[in-house]
């Protein structure tokens, strides 16, 4: 082996199915024999023996085509930089420049976007459709013309929100990636028979890291499910075939409400298929304790709840083997220091399951090996996110009979809306720069399925606000031009002027207020 397991699957795997998608199966063999030949074509194209850290943007959907590039980017001693294929081209062109990609491989139609980007950027485009094609598990390893790639090295960026302006590159090292795989692996039991129904995107820890890389480092399989819909998963959580399930609440939300809508036997085949799972897991956003009923009632599973961020990987799970208490997320994962700390004096109120000042609330503060390196170029903020080595959450605990409750974020700025955590204040410059927009204010409202449905409260530029209310209609493609889906306001209201205290700063909780207020008469 010559370097980190995370991209080296055991040589007795090689027949083993590591991918399905669009109706085939692909091996460990083939996956390996790809991606050496991608990882060359790479270094060829860039005239070098090492990648030595060069970023390499990646766009294509869910699939076989996905990991090859990902192992390939790897071998060739790259930065993997998922794209998403759902962003409008401004988000791609933010990520491909804020990462400053050396190259770009696309596959598909859905990769033939940014082959403009490259072009204007003067950076290479790699068909990742064909460019490692041809091989098979016969090519046979060749250690010789790919580098050695040690644990301590980059391995990958992802793309999160914090409390100010664009999202932040989080850099992750082949170490603290293999880090977090070794500890799910230890704490959900991953076996070589599992197979995992994956429906996740792809430009996040939970789609992945849990819910690919762990599998594919057990020498599992991933089926990929394409692009959510709440029937097909269910037919095929129902099939026999898959052991694991990973999703955010809201997807169990759709399974639910499509459940409900079933006819009776169709209900039965799907519960009893369901229930023959091994393991169903919730996370990326809180799992209101009525859809933790709710599943248990309709397929004997209680869902395994578990915290994580982009920062740190996973850090709380409710146990495997032992009770998992709806509304919360569990104990410390393996290897993961946890502190509960009052921001304010430093305290510490709790380490691991010890509490030292029982029910009162704190900061998640955490450390192990698998939290990440750095905030890509933003050694300020790197540096600012950290205490002593303690890595600050931002999220807001309790820990109740050994078990961690989360309160919330510390910050009304950040929202979590179907599972994606988006910033107001990106959505309130964004806003802000449109000529009919004098002042807004973003803010999340609660919804039973999505978590927090996005909300924007806009100050119009006169002449451009009620009557007939236009503005929103006109925001609404504006704004879904310009950012993800998920970030795009759900709600709209014109107002006056934005509510504020003494010292002029808009009042977050009043805004949310607005929303709740009666619309005014016309
Ligand atoms: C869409 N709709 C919404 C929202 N989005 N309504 C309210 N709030 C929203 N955010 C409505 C619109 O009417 C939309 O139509 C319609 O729903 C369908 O939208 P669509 O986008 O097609 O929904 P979907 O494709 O079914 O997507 C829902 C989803 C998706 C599958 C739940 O959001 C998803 O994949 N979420 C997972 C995110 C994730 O993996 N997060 C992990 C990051 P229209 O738009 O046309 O009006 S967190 C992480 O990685 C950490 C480490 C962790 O702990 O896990
Ligand atoms: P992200 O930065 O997208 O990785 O999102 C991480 C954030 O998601 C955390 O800081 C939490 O606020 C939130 N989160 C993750 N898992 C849970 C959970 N089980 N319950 C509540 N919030 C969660």
């Amino acid at each position: 082996m010559t370097g980190p397991a995370l991209f080296h699957p055991s040589p007795a795997w090689s027949d083993r199915v590591a991918v399905l998608a669009g109706g085939a199966s692909r091996t460990y063999g083939e996956l390996e024999a790809r991606s050496r030949r991608l990882a060359r074509h790479l270094l060829a194209g860039a005239g070098a023996a090492d990648l030595n850290g060069a970023r390499v943007g990646f766009l294509m959907e869910p699939g076989f085509e996905y990991v090859v590039t990902q192992w390939a980017i790897w071998r060739a001693g790259g930065i993997a930089v998922p794209l998403c294929p759902d962003h409008p081209a401004p988000e791609i062109d933010y990520v491909i420049d804020d990462a400053d990609c050396a190259a770009l491989i696309g596959a598909g139609a859905t990769g033939r976007r940014i082959e403009d980007p490259a072009r204007e950027r003067g950076i290479p485009f790699h068909d990742g459709s064909d460019a490692g094609a041809g091989a098979s598990a016969s090519d046979g390893p060749d250690p010789d013309s790919l580098p050695s790639i040690g644990a301590d090295r980059p391995a990958m960026i992802l793309y999160t929100s914090g409390t100010t302006g664009r999202p932040k590159g989080v850099v992750t090292t082949h170490g603290q990636i293999e880090a977090h795989i070794r500890s799910l692996l230890d704490a959900w039991r991953w076996e070589r028979d599992d197979r995992i129904l994956h429906v996740l995107p792809l430009h996040h820890t939970h789609g992945v890291v849990n819910a690919l890389c762990c599998p594919l480092y057990a020498g599992a399989a991933v089926e990929f499910g394409g692009s959510f819909d709440p029937a097909a998963a269910w037919e095929r959580l129902a099939s026999g075939e898959i052991s694991v399930f990973m999703a955010v609440p809201t997807i169990y939300a759709k399974l639910l409400r499509a459940w409900d809508a079933a006819d009776g036997s169709t209900r039965r085949r799907w519960s009893r298929g369901a229930g023959a799972l091994r393991l169903m897991v919730s996370g990326s956003a809180a799992l209101p304790v009525r859809a933790f009923e709710r599943w248990e009632e309709v397929t004997g599973h209680r869902l395994l709840e578990r915290y994580g961020m982009t920062e740190i990987g996973m850090g709380l799970s409710n146990p495997y083997d032992g009770e998992r208490r709806p509304g919360t997320v569990g104990q410390p994962l393996p290897g993961v220091g946890l502190r509960l700390v009052r921001p304010a004096t430093g305290c510490v109120l709790a380490e691991g399951t010890e509490a030292f000042e029982p029910g009162e609330s704190g900061e998640i503060r955490i450390r192990g090996p698998m939290v990440f390196s750095e905030y890509w170029r933003r050694p300020e903020e790197t540096a600012a996110a950290f205490v002593d080595g303690w890595f600050l959450t931002g999220d807001e605990a309790v820990l109740e009979d050994g078990y961690y409750r989360l309160l919330g974020r510390r910050s009304v700025d950040i929202l979590k809306s179907g599972g994606y955590k988006i910033s107001a204040v990106e959505i309130e410059e964004l806003l802000r720069t449109h000529p009919a927009v004098r002042d807004c204010a973003v803010v999340g409202i609660p919804d039973e399925d999505w978590g927090e449905r996005i909300a924007a409260a806009l100050v119009p530029e006169p002449g451009e606000g009620p009557p007939g209310e236009t503005l929103p209609e006109r925001l609404d493609p504006w704004v879904r031009e310009r950012l993800a889906r998920y970030k795009v306001p759900r709600a709209w209201l014109c107002v006056a002027d934005l509510p504020r205290n003494a010292m002029g700063k808009v009042q977050k909780p009043a805004v949310q207020a607005l929303f709740d207020a009666p619309a005014p008469p016309s």
